[in-house]
């Protein structure tokens, strides 16, 4: 019997490759070329599968192109590149790759605050451009870490993992906001307290944001919320561009209506806002956070692992809409 032809729309793992190649006929994009709407549906022609990653979309123009696709496996926990509805009423299972970036995201998100509210890369340009000549009192002074009220939006997994980073190694008292309320074990666990969005704005040191891209959660943080905030205050988003609106978060760095911004996602990325590009009080990194290699094996691992659960007859181990499943 012939192989499931698959298509694999990035580079990815040549390990990887090839263990998806003992099950699948494989077309990858090893050259990793940025592909057009109309490029990805030409290369998913005639496939049953495809691997996708967070900037791979997937929506009905796609799927009424490509009626032999039965399945997608995302090599990221986020899913805003898929149209989950319209894939599900095209028969179409998704799948994304949850937990084994957890603990490497919330480093990350760890990291980026500290870099942010201690101004680490902004001294850096300094030094690297020559101009320390003298040690002053208040050179790049910044904000204190330990002992601060750190805030958290979305506590999810990856928001759980920065909350007890904070509270267990850095004594910062944890306050977060979240569609739903931990139960009372996970909040202890966190050393967490929930609160109001009003209140984690006005009260957080630092702001963490953690949450899910969705209509819903678009510009979330705008121009109203941002004028909440304390003007010490640190922000950083390690969730979604498109969470911030950053225009508004530009211009709040810049009248100091915040002391500092960490950011590693962005509206349209990889364009990045050039009014972003212009202030000093923000440290920008290129969507990187789960960024070590053993995780980003780990994600390719899982993806691979949900293609050949779903083509060999077996259960995904990460589905989406399990409700395609039921249906077959
Ligand atoms: C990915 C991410 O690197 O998992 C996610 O949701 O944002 C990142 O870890 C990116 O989406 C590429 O797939």
């Amino acid at each position: 019997m012939s192989k499931p032809k698959i298509l694999i729309a990035r580079a990815v793992f040549p390990e990887v490759i090839a263990r998806l190649e003992q099950h699948f006929d494989v077309e990858s994009n090893q050259d990793d070329h940025t592909w057009s709407k109309a490029e990805l549906i030409a290369h998913l022609q005639g496939k049953a599968g495809a691997f996708t990653t967070g900037g791979d979309r997937i929506d009905s123009d796609v799927l009424a192109a490509c009626p032999e696709l039965k399945m997608c496996a995302n090599m990221a926990v986020g899913y805003n590149n898929f149209d989950l509805d319209a894939m599900t009423a095209a028969g179409v299972l998704a799948t994304n790759a949850p937990d084994v970036l957890t603990e490497t995201t919330a480093d990350f998100g760890f990291a980026l605050l500290m870099a942010t509210a201690r101004r680490i890369t902004e001294s850096e340009h300094f030094l690297r451009a020559g101009k320390w000549t003298k040690w002053r009192y208040d050179m790049f002074a910044g904000a204190d870490i330990h002992g601060a009220t750190l805030g958290i939006l979305g506590m999810g997994r990856i928001g759980q993992g920065i909350a007890k980073r904070g509270a267990l190694g850095f004594g910062m008292k944890v306050i977060y906001h979240n569609r739903s309320r931990l139960d009372a074990a996970l909040e202890a666990e966190c050393q967490a307290r929930y609160v109001d969005k009003e209140e984690l704005l006005k009260t957080a040191d630092h702001l963490v944001l953690v949450l899910p891209y969705s209509p819903a959660s678009h510009h979330a943080i705008g121009a109203s919320e941002l004028a909440l905030m304390k003007p010490t205050a640190t922000l950083v988003n390690i969730a979604r561009g498109g969470i911030v609106d950053d225009a508004a978060l530009a211009a709040a760095l810049r009248n100091r209506t915040i002391a500092a911004a960490g950011l590693d996602v962005f509206e349209g990325e990889p364009s990045v806002h050039p009014d972003l590009l212009s202030v000093p009080n923000v440290v920008l990194t290129p969507h990187i956070a789960s960024a070590t290699m053993p995780t980003r094996l780990a994600m390719a691992s899982l993806a691979a692992d949900n293609l050949i659960a779903f083509f060999t007859g077996n259960k995904p181990l990460t589905p989406l809409n399990a409700a395609v499943l039921a249906i077959k």
